[in-house]
């Protein structure tokens, strides 16, 4: 059987920036070079959309891509499906698009969320928490999906859900959450490679953007990150690895290939020191990097320019004395620059700088935070009551909240 493993889409992404249309047609890329591939089907790992409401505007183009690629793709025989309400023996044909859903499309569980939408129109198949098998030409494989869950909670609800191995077929297994070999400094309770079931043939993992190989510490199975289909945070590693997508080929051994999508938008990351120079000679030095990057510069689409400054100023200045104004109106139609300033250090850097520098670099989300300190305030171990409650907080539904609890 042959697979395609499509990361995180982020449909919407930048809907009302420049980079509108990169999530569309990234994906549609990737969806299309897995059509080339004639791949029986294809998962996605989650973030699926951007966000948890997307406007019709995103959904509807959405279903339009979906309901594309299914024509041209014939259905999979689904023969066995064990979710947490037991086991059903059901044979039926599901759409060949197998999607989980990620942190930017996970609502409280009273609530539909954007895949689960999808899902319903018959145009891909959602897993939740659920194992699948699925059978093509006398063939058979075990699909094993984990729905995003708050990531300090995930180690927890994976013991508690016991998947299990399905003997005679291959087993994969696809999740959307953090690990702390993904990324540095993460609370202790983010899980660990090892907490994944060292049985499984394989893991497919969403979240992180950029697309990375690793081996279960145990069983030295490979745990592929496809990595997003767009660039979403313009980090250093975003620039130096492509975007692609994984085509897996699954008999008695799996076989995997890294193929590299063309149209994503080019990405160059910069850092320029800064020793002792004031913001008018910064300037200049800023737009001698985006002169020459867009001197070789040759894509369709006009760059990302990342520049981050890293160094001490002049003294009495500080990093808000640096106005981009100009320079960002000058180059408006050629590129989209951003430029970085938070390892510019003044020397009277002020307190709330430092502040805002300090969360920036904790790796938990505000929301997640939230969540935790809100767990910790009310006492409340249950996952999803208080996803509830905080939601209900989030949008001013105090009443409701007082329910809940
Ligand atoms: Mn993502």
């Amino acid at each position: 059987m042959k697979i395609a493993v499509i990361g995180d889409t982020h449909f919407g992404f930048d809907h009302y920036g420049k980079r509108k249309d990169d999530a569309f047609r990234n994906a549609k890329e990737a969806f299309e070079l897995a059509l080339s591939e004639k791949v029986d089907f294809i998962i996605q790992v989650g973030d699926v959309f951007d966000e948890r409401l997307p406007k019709p505007e995103i959904i509807s183009p959405v279903i339009n891509l979906m309901k594309s690629v299914n024509n041209r793709f014939d259905k999979i025989k689904l023969v066995r499906r064990i979710s947490s309400q037991g086991e059903e023996l059901i044979t039926k044909d599901i759409s060949p698009i197998i999607m989980i859903y990620g942190d930017h499309d996970r609502r409280p569980k009273e609530y539909v969320n954007p895949v689960q939408i999808l899902h319903n129109t018959d145009l891909i198949y959602c897993m939740e928490r659920e194992s699948i098998i699925l059978e093509k030409d006398d063939e058979r494989i075990a699909i094993h999906g984990f729905s995003n869950v708050p990531h300090q909670y995930a180690r927890e609800v994976l013991n508690n859900h016991k998947f299990e191995h399905i003997p005679n077929m291959k087993n994969l297994f696809v999740v959307h959450q953090s690990f702390q070999e993904l990324l540095p400094n993460q609370p202790p309770e983010i899980m660990n490679y090892s907490d994944l079931s060292e049985k499984f043939d394989i893991h497919l993992l969403g979240h992180i953007h950029w697309n990375q190989e690793n081996k279960h510490p145990i069983s030295n199975k490979p745990i592929l990150l496809p990595g997003s289909t767009v660039q979403t945070q313009m980090k250093k590693i975003e620039s130096k690895v492509s975007k692609g997508i994984y085509i897996l080929d699954i008999g008695e051994k799996i076989k995997y290939k890294f193929l590299e999508l063309k149209k994503p938008r080019k990405l160059y990351y910069e850092t320029i020191k800064i020793n002792g120079e004031k913001p008018s000679e910064i300037n200049t030095l800023i737009q001698e990097v985006v002169k020459k990057i867009l001197d070789y510069h040759n894509h369709d689409l006009i760059p990302m320019i990342r520049i981050v400054l890293n160094g001490i100023l002049h003294d009495g200045f500080i990093p808000s004395d640096i106005s981009m104004k100009n320079l960002l109106k000058k180059y408006e139609d050629r590129a989209i620059i951003n430029i970085g300033k938070s390892k510019l250090i003044s020397k009277k850097l002020n307190e709330k700088s430092k502040l805002i520098h300090d969360l920036k670099t904790k790796k938990i989300s505000i929301e997640d935070l939230g969540l935790k300190i809100l767990g910790e305030k009310l006492n409340l171990k249950k996952l999803d009551k208080l996803e509830s409650i905080f939601s209900a907080l989030k949008d001013g539904e105090l009443a409701k909240a007082e329910e809940i609890l």
